[in-house]
């Protein structure tokens, strides 16, 4: 039997977390076993590691079926697959893997807005397919430098959207319970009151319970006709049903989307749709970013064994 502590590695980490994960726990690779109760069974002493997508969570139930869980370390900066109040009631500390990632999902933002904006699947398939010679120039696309970005969710990834935004010389303005001190952005409680002054509109919000539904049918009623809409947080914050609709429509010019519900098995509609990007929740997904993130998530474990301050706890 080995002495070192057990770990439930709850969904799917790299190779590389893995083995750095082994020198230290004894691993239960949990989302590749096919008897899962049986894994439960087997890993009953282990502290956990989680990854975050949200296909699987840590609920109550598991952490009941872990009784000496101390620590759930989230791989991610999104902690909605997790319940927080039940590791909070159970005296179990809960990590994530802010900053380290922020830069990275800001420049998917960008990516998809400019993707989304100038139609980059229209244009690359013109190429491929003949179009360009056979019927000339692909049709005209839409600006965006120089034009109004609307960010719901002005947290550290919507302040690094901005950033990389002001660069293009947009204006920028921000939905939000309340103005931010000392930003010259201009504010507005509700994605709904934000929706009429931009030409952009990106949603960067922590998902989770209260965030639920968010930017909902009267905000996308609200959105300017043709704006281009980019979702880079989690698919829970939009009312998807309003949000196919507005893209069925027309009203949504182009949209660039990162995130949806019941990922992985996404609404077959987007699939059909000609003016949207659509990408895996990749946004994270850079090996550079990938072990940044990983790094940090072992930084937490070690200083949990180890009984020092954890880095970046949240409960
Ligand atoms: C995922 C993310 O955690 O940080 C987040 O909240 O959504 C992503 O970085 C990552 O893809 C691992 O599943």
């Amino acid at each position: 039997m080995s002495d070192k502590p057990g770990l439930l590695v709850v969904g799917e980490l790299p190779e590389w977390d893995l083995a750095a994960l082994a020198a230290r726990f004894t691993l239960h690779l949990y989302w590749r076993a096919p008897d899962r109760a049986a894994m439960l069974e087997a890993g009953r002493d282990s502290i956990v590691a989680i990854s975050t997508k949200g296909e699987i969570g840590a609920d109550a139930a598991l952490m009941d079926a872990l009784p000496n869980t101390r620590i759930i370390a989230c791989y991610g900066v999104g902690v909605d697959a997790i319940d927080l109040e039940a590791a909070r009631a159970r005296g179990i500390r809960v990590t994530n893997t802010p900053d380290v990632l922020t830069e990275e999902v800001a420049d998917m933002a960008i990516m998809l807005m400019l993707a989304a904006a100038r139609n980059l699947r229209l244009g690359e398939a013109w190429v491929r397919d003949g179009s360009w010679a056979a019927k000339g120039p692909m049709p005209l696309t839409t600006r965006v430098w120089g034009k109004r970005m609307g960010i719901v969710g002005l947290g550290r990834i919507g302040k690094a959207i901005a950033r990389r935004a002001e660069a293009f010389g947009m204006s920028i303005a921000y939905s939000g319970r309340r103005p931010q001190p000392g930003l010259a952005y201009a504010h507005y409680p509700t994605p709904a009151a934000l929706a009429p002054h931009v030409d952009v509109f990106c949603v960067s919000a922590a998902g989770g319970a209260a965030t639920r539904g968010l930017v909902d049918a009267a905000a996308i009623a609200a959105l300017n006709p043709g704006v281009v809409f980019v979702n880079v947080s989690r698919g829970t914050v939009v009312d998807e049903t309003a949000l196919l609709a507005a893209l069925r429509s027309g009203q949504i010019g182009a949209a660039g989307l990162d995130v949806f519900l019941n990922e992985p098995d996404i609404d077959p509609e987007f699939l059909a749709l000609p003016h949207v990007v659509l990408q895996p929740h990749a946004a994270s997904g850079t090996v550079d970013t990938r072990k940044d993130m990983g790094r940090l998530m072992l930084a937490n474990l070690e200083a949990q064994l180890d009984g020092r301050p954890l880095p970046t706890a949240i409960v």
